[in-house]
Order: structure tokens, then sequence, then C-alpha cells
């Protein structure tokens, strides 16, 4: 069964002003569709690792022959890493969260905007492509960023990072270079506006 692209859960359009209809669109569907695509050729031929779930294929890594290692680590996380990323986003979100995972975020980083400012370093701090993400792991919340498409669920010896992520913002320059430039700090301030915090909750409340 090949992976396959699910279309965006909300109109390309739908995220403006904070990121803008041509960024989803090319992000969607050009970066997106090309990470399915390439993770579908480097599987092809595989049945065993073609019948596994996109989770559980970048899980194990090591369980993928030497040979499409690369290309399944990148495409395949590229798949992983932007299905999330696309529901964690919402038109007319924002706001805080609440309930437990409020008293996790205090509790971990002193308030809700001691995390903002953290999670905005740690993304800015990311030299090149990657992913910043906010992760439980032994039962904690952490913040912690990855390169390239890596995902802490890789692990630490691949990903140099662990646990299971919660909420996860990409800062390749694709997802912001045709509204903010170089300005990447600005786009991870205007990404709080959407970030739908009942689906972080959700994520956090299977992560414990
Ligand atoms: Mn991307």
């Amino acid at each position: 069964m090949a992976h396959e692209l699910a279309p965006l859960p909300y109109p390309k359009e739908a995220l403006e002003p904070h990121v803008d209809a041509a960024t989803m669109e090319i992000h969607h569907g050009r970066h997106h569709k090309a990470y399915v695509d390439n993770l579908n050729k480097a599987l092809a031929g595989n049945a065993a690792l073609e019948s596994k779930s996109i989770d559980a294929l970048i899980r194990d890594l090591a369980g993928v022959p030497d040979a499409i290692r690369g290309p399944v680590r990148n495409n395949g996380g590229g798949h992983w890493n932007h299905t999330f990323f696309w529901k964690l986003l919402a038109p007319n979100a924002g706001g805080s969260p609440t309930g437990e995972l409020a008293t996790a975020i205090q509790a971990a980083f002193g308030s809700f905007d001691d995390f903002k400012t953290k999670f905005e370093a740690a993304g800015l701090g990311r030299f090149g492509s990657g992913w910043v993400w906010l992760v439980v792991h032994g039962g904690k919340l952490e913040i912690v960023s990855t390169a390239n498409q890596d995902n802490p669920i890789m692990g630490k010896a691949i990903a140099g990072a662990e646990g299971t992520p919660i909420l996860g913002v990409d800062v390749w320059e694709h997802a912001y270079y045709l509204k903010y430039q170089n300005k990447r700090a600005d786009y991870l301030k205007a990404v709080w506006n959407l970030i739908n915090w009942k689906v972080v909750a959700d994520q956090f409340a299977h992560a414990k």
C-alpha cells in the first residue's frame, strides 16, 4: 500500500495572513508531495517495508536496509513531520493551552510566555533546515530541535533528540521565505496565532 498525500485539512488560504496561500500551496502540494513520492520510490519492491505505517517505519530505521535508509529517513521523516504539522495548525486558533497541558508547560518552563520564548529560540538556533519540537520525554516536557527531516521518534542516535512530539514547527526556509524572507523569528512569532492547542492537548494526553 503506497503512502498517500492527504489533502490539507483547511483551504490553502485559511492561514492568512500568518502563513500565505502561495506558501501553503507549494509547501503541501510540492514539498510534501515530493517526500511522499520519493518515499514510495525508495520502498518500491520491499513488501515488508511497504506494509508498515509511516510511524512504524521511521521509528525503526535500523530495520531499513542500508541502501535505502537515507532516502527513507529523509522522505519518510518529511512525510511524518508535515502530516503532523498540518494538523497542528488551524485558522482562528492560537491563544493559550488549558488544563493539564497548561499546568505541565508552567511546571517545565516557568510560564507559557517563557515556553514560547524558549521554543522560538530553539527554532532560531537550528542552523539551516530542520524542526523545533515540544516533546514528552521520560514523562516530562522538553523543547528539542532536529536537522533536516529528522524526528525525535527516530531516537537520539539518529536524530540527536528523543521523545514523543506533541508540537512541531517547520523551520525550513520553504516554510516561510515567500512572506518572511530571512526573518525566521517573525515567522516563529506568527505561527503561535495558528496553533490548535486542543490538538496539542490530545497529543499530550496520548504521549504521557
Ligand atoms: Mn516543510
